[in-house]
């Protein structure tokens, strides 16, 4: 926890010389390579960035969601690849232990994910189960043997980010097969390279190059009973939706740092690029697509701020995160879609690195949640609470 506002503006100012003087000149090459440099992870454990949520006994810096959606406003004026790094870690794959793990647990894993010696991935989605998660058919099947009490787990898992570095997942899978739904799913932390799992090949994408995602199948995989979260079978469906509502507003986070720094170089472009006799920021045309980006960038950043300050306040914040991640996530979409406009011919072309912001972004609007899903959450939130 960090108290004291001069330390954290210390460690906001070292994110953004760290963005501009180490991730934004290696873009390039994490496009082309599809890599991100080993000395760039390196620097990211150096300065804890793998740590920013894990509470300050295990070894992290324990951040409040607000100061963490602040961190990510600087560290994402970059290619969002940078971020997913300690993405999965910092945003979904640590938050299930940290939530709901039993303390043995947490001290196991919590110190070696605050260091980025470990790196968790979270594994929910399968090829059949997605916007529907709660239909996963992953089984963890209970049973015991002279080495005692384990799970044995069948099934796969699609589009994992960070499984190829992945130490850990924190898995979602079906412990009574006969409840079909919610209630039927339980969460494991499960050693990545137990025995049974296998990695399908990296899949091809269109943007966010150095992100890397793939299958995960797991072929009669023993995990340990100790390894089932908080130890309760039935829960890790809840597990998973908790760990989303936080994921959601971290997300809204990232959306808020690309979108900055893509609507930063669009108004420089914008500043220099001189038709008939002046720069095209004269323009009124061109001044409203800036106006209007600025606009909803601001909206989506109070968003944030409120929605992080609300959790922080240990409020039920799913409706707010979902609002978050549907609106920042739809904002960044259409801050780089008008930032291709301003460039016109440049914005189309990979030297002047927009088209590359607006593949990158494009995902924003489908992982964690489509939009739809963000609707159909906030929706039947507003619904059940007129009701109640
Ligand atoms: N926090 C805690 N519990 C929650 C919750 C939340 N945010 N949301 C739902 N739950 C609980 C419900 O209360 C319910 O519990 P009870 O059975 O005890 O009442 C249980 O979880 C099932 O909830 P629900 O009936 O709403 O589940 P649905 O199958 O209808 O699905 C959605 C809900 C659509 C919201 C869910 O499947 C979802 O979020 N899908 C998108 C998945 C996603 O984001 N995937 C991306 C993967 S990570 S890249």
């Amino acid at each position: 926890m960090i108290r004291d506002p001069q330390t954290f503006q210390a460690l906001l100012d070292s994110v953004t010389r760290f963005t501009r003087e180490r991730l934004v000149p290696a873009e390039n090459e994490v496009a082309e390579t599809d890599a991100i440099p080993h000395a760039i992870v390196q620097e990211m454990r150096d300065m804890g960035l793998f740590g920013l949520t894990i509470p300050e006994a295990y070894g992290g810096l324990e951040l409040t969601m607000e100061e963490e959606v602040r961190v990510l406003f600087e560290l994402c004026q970059t290619s969002p690849a940078f971020r997913s790094v300690i993405g999965t870690t910092v945003g979904i794959g640590s938050q299930g232990i940290l939530m709901d793990g039993t303390p043995e647990q947490q001290a196991e894993y919590l110190p070696r994910l605050a260091t980025g010696e470990l790196m968790a991935s979270f594994a929910l989605t399968e090829p059949d189960a997605g916007s529907d998660a709660a239909s996963l058919r992953t089984t963890a099947i209970k049973g015991v043997d002279s080495e005692g009490e384990h799970y044995i787990v069948n099934g796969s898992k699609r589009y994992i980010t960070n499984a190829p570095q992945a130490g850990i997942f924190t898995l979602m899978a079906r412990t009574n097969p006969a409840d079909k739904g919610a209630g039927g799913v339980s969460a494991f932390i499960v050693d990545a390279h137990s025995p049974g799992i296998s990695l399908g090949r990296i899949d091809r994408k269109m943007g966010q190059k150095g992100a890397h995602t793939c299958d995960v199948i797991f072929d009669n995989v023993r995990v340990p009973a100790h390894q089932l979260i908080g130890g309760v079978e039935g829960r890790g469906f809840k597990t998973a939706m908790k760990v989303l509502d936080k994921g959601r507003i971290h997300l809204a986070a990232v959306c808020v740092g690309v979108a900055r720094r893509i609507l930063a170089d669009a108004l420089r472009y914008a500043i220099e690029r001189q038709q008939f006799g002046q720069p095209i920021a004269e323009f009124q045309l061109v001044q409203a697509m800036l106006a209007d980006s600025q606009t909803e960038l601001y909206a989506s950043e109070c968003m944030v701020i409120d929605a992080a300050r609300r959790r922080d306040e240990g409020r039920n914040v799913s409706t707010e995160a979902a609002c978050c991640k549907l609106f920042a996530s739809e904002m960044c979409g259409r801050v780089a879609d008008r930032a291709v406009q301003i460039l016109g011919g440049a914005g189309y072309l990979a030297e002047y690195g927009i088209e590359r912001f607006y593949r990158d972004v494009r995902l924003f609007r489908l992982y964690e949640g489509t939009s739809q899903i963000q609707q159909i959450v906030i929706a039947r939130n507003m619904v059940r609470e007129a009701r109640a």
